[in-house]
């Protein structure tokens, strides 16, 4: 089989890549290690900046997210027992965010694919990428006990933090830069009315939380919890006693708890692999980078890697030019560097540290008194969290 793009990974940023390209004549496939349902069965991102909104909607998978999705002009911060606003809208200069849930983002690609007739394998095993620093590329995969070769011209590696791809580059070329947090998030999903209209991120002496939605049937809360920690140490009701003793008393009041539809744990980390591109192969997305939940930046970092992978694909087979699949990587990781840093600085800011001593608890508590008494601070927090331009 020969395709002009082959992109190993069948999650958001594989998936845009493979619907951009296609909308533009640019033949794609898409190699996806597991089943639809199983990709779809997974929980992660809520928040996307109106960047991804505006990409999803270019691809033509924007309706749904526009009809169902929440338009978002600001969040709180819990803190000392009271809370406060970021107004995203206005410190922004008029830019919001949508709450609307990676799986229902990644749903709404997978059918579009569909309605173009576009190529997604499933369950592709041992997919492997080869010759990638040759001009002649190619990728093969397991279907059952048969062999498939796919010769392409150019490899994209969106298939994660645990793929394939980002391990295909040589170890005297790539450089990671990783830092791992001492805690992780302990998520739930639970079929109840959320605590509030909009996003509140806790800082307390017994660890974050996070009040987050899908809609206004479906929460999404976190709590900070050990490393140790596994989920199913964690019963319902120990969860939800857990949330509300580190929520302000007026909110905790209103909290409505229910059974989890799911509860998992989350690690954090903050990752940069570099260089981004090594001949043919491309990496995109969490290949690439991780961040922590924290800044609400995952998924929405993984958007701008594909904005710049569709304008640079699109340049080299509609113009002839080159100059944005050369100059790849280095933009690419100018605007990853940026949400790294973002990310870094909420979890720093709303996470209690074991290893923290009382000169960090004074640090946390000047950050937070000087975002809540600058309008620079204000705008700087918001045009991150809505995004920063591609
Ligand atoms: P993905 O990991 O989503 O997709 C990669 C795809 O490649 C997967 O479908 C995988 O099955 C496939 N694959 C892997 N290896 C392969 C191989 N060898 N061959 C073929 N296919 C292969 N971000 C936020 O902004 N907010 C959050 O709250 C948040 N929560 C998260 C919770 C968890 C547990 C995780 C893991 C991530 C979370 N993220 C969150 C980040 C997450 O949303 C990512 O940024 C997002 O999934 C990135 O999308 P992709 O780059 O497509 O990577
Ligand atoms: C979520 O809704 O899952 C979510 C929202 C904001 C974050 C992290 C997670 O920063």
């Amino acid at each position: 089989m020969k395709v002009q793009v082959c992109i190993i990974g069948g999650g958001p940023s594989g998936l845009l890549l493979s619907q951009l390209l296609h909308l533009q004549g640019i033949d794609t496939i898409v190699l996806e290690k597991y089943s639809r349902e199983h990709v779809l069965a997974r929980i992660r991102a809520g928040v996307l900046e109106h960047g991804f909104a505006k990409l999803m909607r270019e691809a033509q998978c924007g309706e749904r997210m526009d009809r169902e999705g929440e338009i978002h002009h600001g969040f709180e911060i819990a803190h000392d027992g009271r809370l406060d606003r970021v107004d995203l809208h206005k410190y922004s200069g008029g830019n919001s965010v949508i709450v609307y849930g990676q799986t229902e983002v990644t749903r709404d690609l997978y059918e579009a694919r569909d309605r173009l007739g576009g190529k997604v394998v499933h369950n592709a095993e041992d997919v492997t990428p080869h010759d990638i620093d040759s001009g002649a590329p190619y990728v093969t995969y397991r279907d059952g006990d048969k062999l498939v070769r796919v010769d392409c011209e150019f490899v994209i590696g969106a298939d994660g933090f645990h793929g394939v791809s980002r391990k295909s580059i040589p170890n005297d070329v790539l450089r990671e830069h990783e830092k791992v947090y001492p805690f992780g998030w302990l998520g739930i999903l639970s079929r109840t009315k959320p605590v509030s209209p909009e996003l509140i991120y806790v800082k307390h002496e017994r660890g974050f939380a996070l009040c987050s939605l899908r809609s206004q049937v479906l929460s999404r809360y976190y709590i900070q919890v050990p490393l140790t920690d596994k989920p199913e140490d964690w019963s319902d009701d120990a969860f939800w006693i857990e949330l509300k003793r580190r929520l302000p008393a007026d909110v905790a009041a209103r909290l409505v708890t229910g059974p989890s539809i799911e509860k998992s744990i989350a690690p954090l980390r903050s990752f940069v692999a570099e260089p981004m591109r090594h001949g043919r192969l491309f990496l995109a997305g969490d290949a690439a980078h991780i961040v922590p939940p924290t800044g609400a930046r995952g998924l929405n970092s993984a958007a701008s890697d594909i904005y710049y992978l569709y304008h640079a694909l699109v340049g080299h087979y509609l113009k002839g030019d080159d100059s944005g699949l050369d100059g790849y990587s280095q933009k690419a990781l100018a605007r990853v560097w940026k949400a790294q840093r973002f990310s870094w600085w909420m979890t720093m800011l709303l996470h209690r540290f074991p290893d923290r001593v009382s000169y960090d608890d004074r640090l946390q508590d000047t950050e937070m008194d000087y975002l809540f008494s600058s309008e620079t601070a204000m705008r700087l927090v918001s045009e991150n969290y809505v995004g920063l331009p591609f």
